[in-house]
């Protein structure tokens, strides 16, 4: 089964909490402090494996979780880090963050790799906290938290050439022909139901990856038929060849065929209409009417296009037409130097954070929501039961001036404050003192 849509959610690991632990000394009353880091969360990577060619397996399982990191022990000893979790997926592969809507990552090379949800760091043991003033630090950090996102996988096949046409033109007749591709071939329409890659040599030197799509019709960019799901594959070729039934036996009149269809192709996407295209008048080996086949060619001609007529099952006319395909295919590469030899490896998928990059808002339950990625990280590493912890996560508010700007905001007394997943109860008194009291310090300074 051919999937190439698929919603999924992800979560990366937790970071393992930092330990408070004191050494043991023979003779020493109070040991230094020992408790060593939580360990990093597991991140997830998409990584392409180039076996396969379908997001099949993502239908099965739609949440993914790295595994978290382990808590740190005493006498410095660091937590495990959490593994990664690494999702295969067929090159060609575009991700999408559902919730911002924004594209992550186009993973069209073989050896592409992403990041899409970081592990969270893990906590710093007591250890890292003893200064000359806190000598005997009684909190450690808790783990950051691992990132997790809504995504959407979207396969859009990397093929150089794609054939386009209406249903039994003999699309698949002559993929099979001119590639070691078999797909399925008979009279009824609608017989290729997933698009079909086959690799085409024209020499040696000269190859290109073809794809065989299913038939187009008419409405195909509103959803009709099947037309729709697969245009998106047509959007990263490089050369479009059109093929035409012109026996005159299916009734249908290629040149009507061929507006129709280059105007599917305009409504699902405008750019495509400037593709090269090919035209390939097929089944040439039973014409019915061959004024009506000149005619055509005359017409296509005379609106510029290249034609080549063709029969696709006795094989006449194919090597003339994948010349040209080739011809063609080499300027489109010249004029667009795609990205096929750039790797990318490992892209963080978010930089590191600004604390001062929040946004408040006020719910209609009446608490205020601050969102921001790094002050909720700082928020959800802090052990907010422990005195010390607490009083650490406070000055780095502090740093940021984040009391004032709340209550610039209309935030007072008594209000609830949401980041992320903690709630506090604004205290403005608390802040007050605590200010007057730095004031006070400042001023006896400037005394002296
Ligand atoms: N006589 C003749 N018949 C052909 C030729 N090419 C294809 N056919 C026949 O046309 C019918 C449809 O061919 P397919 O290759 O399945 O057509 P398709 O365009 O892939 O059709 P869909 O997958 O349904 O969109 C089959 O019965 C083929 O044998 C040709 O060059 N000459
Ligand atoms: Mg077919």
């Amino acid at each position: 089964m051919f999937v190439d849509y698929v919603e999924i959610e992800v979560t990366a690991g937790n970071g393992g909490n930092g330990m408070v632990t004191f050494r043991k000394e023979k003779y020493v009353p109070h040991g230094g402090p020992n408790g060593g880091d939580g360990g990093k969360g597991g991140d997830i990577v998409l990584e392409v494996d180039s076996h396969l060619s379908t997001l099949l397996d993502f239908r099965f399982q739609r949440h993914y979780r790295a595994e978290n990191g382990g808590d740190g022990h005493s006498k410095d000893m660091f937590g495990k880090n959490g593994r990664d979790m690494v999702l295969k997926v067929p090159v060609g592969t575009i991700v999408h963050d559902m919730e911002t809507d924004e594209t992550l990552c186009d993973l069209a090379h073989p050896q592409a790799r992403f990041i899409v949800a970081q592990g969270g760091e893990g906590g710093r043991g007591n250890a890292h906290f003893a200064t000359s003033v806190q000598q005997a630090p009684k909190f450690a950090e808790k783990g950051e938290p691992g990132e997790s996102r809504k995504l959407r996988l979207e396969l859009k096949l990397l093929a150089d050439v794609g054939l386009l046409g209406f249903p039994s033109v003999g699309k698949s007749t002559l993929i099979s022909a001119v590639s070691a591709a078999r797909p399925k071939i008979a009279e009824y329409p609608f017989t290729t139901l997933v698009p079909n890659l086959g690799v085409v040599s024209v020499d040696i030197h000269k190859s290109f990856v073809m794809a065989d799509l299913p038939g187009i019709i008419e409405g195909a960019h509103e959803g009709v038929g099947l037309g729709h799901r697969f245009l998106r594959h047509v959007e990263r070729t490089k050369v479009l060849v059109h093929i035409l039934d012109v026996s005159g036996l299916s009734g249908r009149d290629p040149l009507h065929d061929y507006h129709v269809l280059n105007e599917e192709l305009r409504l699902h996407r405008e750019d495509l209409i400037q593709l090269p295209q090919i035209v390939a008048l097929n089944k040439t080996d039973i014409i019915a009417d061959e004024e009506l086949v000149q005619r055509a060619e005359d017409q296509l001609r005379q609106s510029g296009r290249e034609v080549y007529r063709i029969s696709a099952i006795t094989r006449k006319g194919l090597e003339p037409l994948l010349y040209a395909i080739w011809n063609t295919l080499e300027k489109a590469r010249e004029a667009d130097p795609v990205l096929e030899n750039v790797i990318v490896t490992e892209i963080k998928a978010h930089p590191q954070d600004d604390l001062r990059q929040w946004k408040i808002s006020k719910s209609d339950e009446g608490y205020w929501i601050v969102e921001g990625k790094a002050l909720e990280k700082l928020v959800a590493m802090t052990n907010v039961d422990n005195e010390y912890g607490l009083r650490r996560m406070q000055r780095s508010l502090e740093r940021i001036d984040f009391n004032n700007k709340l209550r610039r905001f209309g935030v007072s007394e008594g209000d609830t404050v949401r980041i992320g997943r903690m709630e506090f109860v604004f205290e403005d008194d608390d802040i007050d003192r605590y200010q007057s009291r730095r004031h006070r310090r400042h001023s006896t300074e400037a005394e002296e």
